[in-house]
């Protein structure tokens, strides 16, 4: 793939997690909304701010170019301090609880396990992946691999672990694709359908394939989910982004206009599509407003080039 095209595939995931954060953000908790609704809101915003989804994404991303690959105990280390200087992000109950555990000296690999039965299956470990999807977009099985243990960090239950591997995985196969006019969703998804191993996850990728193409939001919501939960989320963004692989902007609204956990699904749908789109995909009018932007896309920059420079050695 030519160098300027993966770069900004790079920076569209990071990118399209954050307007995709920031744009459902104020929907959040509540039922369906139309797009209108959706557009208009962000347009009457000065700034669109983003909140954990992001805040989380950009830890992933300081900890993989600060260690040039994963680290667990470092990547905790920099949620953890992230976390402490801007606690009003919107955090779900559970990563405050692991981090106070690891600063009192249980192991970033252990604490999680003692939240809930068995470890969080919340999509926090999800929505935050984008970092990680990009960087091992070359390497699967490292992927999947870091993707789990990304996610050992706060959400240890195996349907939050897997979670954050299927949206990483989701997130490479759309940067290894030219983006193309016909393109197919349901081969697309039938690769998705082959990675998973847990029943849950393939029920719920069987009802997105069945869904496609259904003008029903409240059916998808209900069919699908719309939920805190991964397996209630992850596929329903990736749902939002094989029914508008061609638009950025339509697949984000859509994710957003669904109900429940809006800026979440917004989040992962956004990461997909700026993966596959690239950065250029992101309407300007959103885009310029971004909070921090220069920041995420100069992250996402040096993401690159770690990346390159790693490819380069080996
Ligand atoms: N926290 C929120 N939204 C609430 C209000 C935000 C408000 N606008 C504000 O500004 O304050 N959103 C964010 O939280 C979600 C991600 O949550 P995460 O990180 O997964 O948290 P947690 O606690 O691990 O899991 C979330 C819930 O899932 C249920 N759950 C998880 N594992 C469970 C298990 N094993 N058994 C039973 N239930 C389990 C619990 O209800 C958890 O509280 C994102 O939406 C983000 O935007
Ligand atoms: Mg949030
Ligand atoms: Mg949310």
């Amino acid at each position: 793939m030519v160098e300027g095209v993966l770069r900004a595939k790079f920076s569209g995931s990071m990118v399209g997690t954050a307007v995709g954060d920031a744009v459902g953000a104020g929907f959040e908790g509540r039922g369906a909304a139309d797009s209108e609704a959706i557009e208009a809101a962000a347009a009457g915003r000065e700034l669109l701010a983003y909140t954990d989804d992001t805040h989380m994404m950009i830890g992933m991303a300081e900890s993989l170019v600060h260690r040039e690959g994963f680290d667990g105990e470092h990547m905790s280390r920099v949620f953890i301090r992230n976390y402490d200087s801007e606690p009003w992000r919107g955090y779900g109950p559970g990563p405050p609880s692991v981090f106070r555990m690891i600063r009192s000296g249980e192991p970033w690999d252990k604490a999680a396990g003692k939240l809930y039965h068995g470890g969080s299956y919340g999509n926090g470990s999800a929505m935050r992946i984008a970092p990680v999807g990009v960087f091992y977009h070359d390497d699967l099985d490292m992927l999947k691999e870091v993707a789990r243990r990304s996610s050992q960090i706060t959400h240890s239950h195996e349907l939050g672990k897997e979670g954050a591997a299927l949206q990483a995985y989701a997130i490479a196969l759309a940067i290894n694709m030219e983006p193309v006019k016909d393109f197919d969703s349901r081969k697309f998804l039938a690769e998705l359908y082959e990675f998973v191993q847990q029943e849950a996850y393939k029920r719920k990728l069987a009802r997105v394939g069945a869904l496609l193409g259904e003008a029903d939001k409240a059916k998808v919501a209900t069919d699908i989910g719309n939920g805190v939960e991964a397996f209630n989320s992850v596929p329903t963004a990736i749902y939002s982004f094989l029914s508008h692989p061609h638009s950025f902007e339509e697949t984000v609204l859509f994710a957003a206009s669904l109900g429940g956990d809006t800026d979440t699904i917004a989040a992962m749908a956004g990461a997909i599509a700026g993966a596959y789109l690239g950065v250029d995909s992101v309407p300007d009018k959103w885009r310029s407003k971004l909070e921090n932007r220069a920041y995420i896309e100069e992250l996402a920059d040096v993401l690159y080039d770690v990346w390159t420079r790693k490819k380069r050695i080996k």
